[in-house]
């Protein structure tokens, strides 16, 4: 513990000289280096020249207010842990440091002044759970930078034929006992000059040009063939406890467009495949999100209440993020509710965002349905999910979404740990 400490340097931004000085002391007595400034323009020199381990943040500056700082933060991938205080309400501290964590930066705490020393100097001297530095940016979730050119309906057209769309693999888990159940299914693009690239760069287009059905069907046919080699065995009902192999029983959950909800031609030839690659329907799950399904609402209710009578598991995605939420809840046929990431996400942070979590496993286990909460980057938020009686887990914490012979690895690698 002692040796990072001495390392530890708190660069501290305060309008406010006195609460500088009242920071500076106490950090200085718990063995950190400390620099204090008021000035934004000087805090990010400092930040550019010393590389801190700490930030110490006020909210409320009248030269540049905490958003903006903390989105200038954000842009230079500031990997410190930050201690965010001021003297707003609860609720605005509350909302800073949900905002903070989903611009992907290191959020340790956020205090109200005026602050004990106590709680600062534990804050300050808390494990840093990721290491400083510009590592990764959390709240982007992009593996590289997006380049600010454009991808044409052709290049997109071709890129499906030619497979360059590819499904990647993101594990699930029981969230009691950290056993695989199952993987999401998401298309990434492999692009000969632009990398890797993610679906919120080409899903749009893919909708907009009348491609999305034949980009899914081809998604998720390279998924189904995968997952047929993979995880064989464990069909039908009660199978996950009787059988050893790797992936017995764990599912495979697909991704659905609002658009695809009038294509039932489209659900016909996944049936189809699965037929043909003995995939028991009760395996596969389509992820709908909150605003795809309400487009024609007597269309989609017959859809999906087939889909479920054929034994197929439905899934709101995203939940909680729009407000037709509850009415789609109770009014389609739907099996599981995956939390939206953006609590789950600043759960550690946040009261209101473990509030929010906490209602939705509530309102799920009412009624009857299997909860996932998307979004989990700390392994604590898992030991909280546990305890909340959350039924599923997925997230960075667990496992990134990873290409098919990865994902394969990382299964048998798991069961091999057991
Ligand atoms: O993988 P993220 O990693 O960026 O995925 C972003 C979004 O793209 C997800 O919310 C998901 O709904 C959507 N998506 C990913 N793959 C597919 C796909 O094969 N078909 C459709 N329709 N949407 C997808
Ligand atoms: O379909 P949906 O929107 O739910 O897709 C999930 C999205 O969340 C994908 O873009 C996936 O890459 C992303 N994702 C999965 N786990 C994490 C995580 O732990 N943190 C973040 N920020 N994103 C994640
Ligand atoms: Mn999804």
């Amino acid at each position: 513990m002692t040796s990072s400490m001495s390392r530890r340097r708190l660069l501290i931004l305060d309008d406010d000289p006195l609460i500088g000085q009242t920071i500076t002391a106490i950090a200085a007595l718990a063995g950190l280096e400390t620099r204090y400034t008021p000035h934004p323009e000087e805090f990010f020199r400092a930040l550019e020249e010393w590389n801190p381990t700490h930030i110490a943040l006020d909210l409320l500056m009248p030269e540049m207010d905490g958003v903006q700082v903390i989105q200038r933060l954000a842009l230079h991938r500031c990997g410190a842990a930050i201690i965010i205080t001021s003297g707003v309400g609860a609720r605005v501290l509350d909302a800073a440091g949900r905002l903070a964590a989903e611009h992907g930066l290191n959020i340790v705490g956020v205090v109200p002044k005026p602050f004990t020393p106590a709680r600062l100097r534990q804050l300050l001297l808390s494990e840093v759970p990721s290491p400083p530095g510009p590592v990764e940016h959390r709240g982007a979730q992009k593996q590289t930078p997006a380049p600010a050119t454009t991808l044409s309906v052709e290049e997109l057209r071709s890129a499906i034929l030619s497979g360059a769309i590819v499904p990647y693999f993101q594990p699930k888990v029981v969230c009691a006992t950290g056993a695989l159940a199952g993987f999401e299914v998401l298309a990434r693009w492999r692009h000969p000059e632009q990398g890797l690239i993610p679906p919120d760069r080409f899903i749009p287009l893919a909708e907009a040009s009348g491609l999305i059905d034949e980009l899914t069907l081809h998604v998720t046919d390279h998924a189904l063939r995968w997952f047929a080699l993979s995880c064989a065995a464990g069909n039908g009902a009660g199978s996950e406890t009787s059988s050893a192999a790797p992936g017995a029983g764990v599912q495979l959950a697909v991704n659905i467009s609002a658009r695809t909800l009038s294509n039932t031609v489209l659900f016909d030839q996944i049936r189809e495949r699965c037929l043909q690659l003995g995939i028991a329907a009760e395996r596969l799950s389509f992820e709908l999100t909150e605003s795809s399904a309400m487009d024609d609402p007597i269309a989609s209710l017959d859809l999906l209440t087939r889909l479920r009578m054929q034994g197929f598991h439905l899934a709101l995605d995203d939940f909680g993020t729009g407000f037709s939420s509850m009415l789609q809840l109770v009014r389609l046929p739907f099996s599981e509710i995956k939390i939206d990431k953006s609590f789950v996400m600043t759960a550690m942070q946040s009261q209101e965002s473990r509030t929010v979590t906490r209602f939705i496993v509530d309102l799920g286990r009412s009624l009857g349905l299997r909860c996932t909460a998307e979004g989990v980057e700390d392994l604590r938020v898992l030991d909280y999910l546990q305890t909340i009686g959350c039924d599923m887990a997925q997230g960075h914490a667990i496992a990134r979404p990873m290409p098919a012979d990865a994902a394969l690895h990382w299964m048998q690698q798991r069961v091999s740990l057991r």
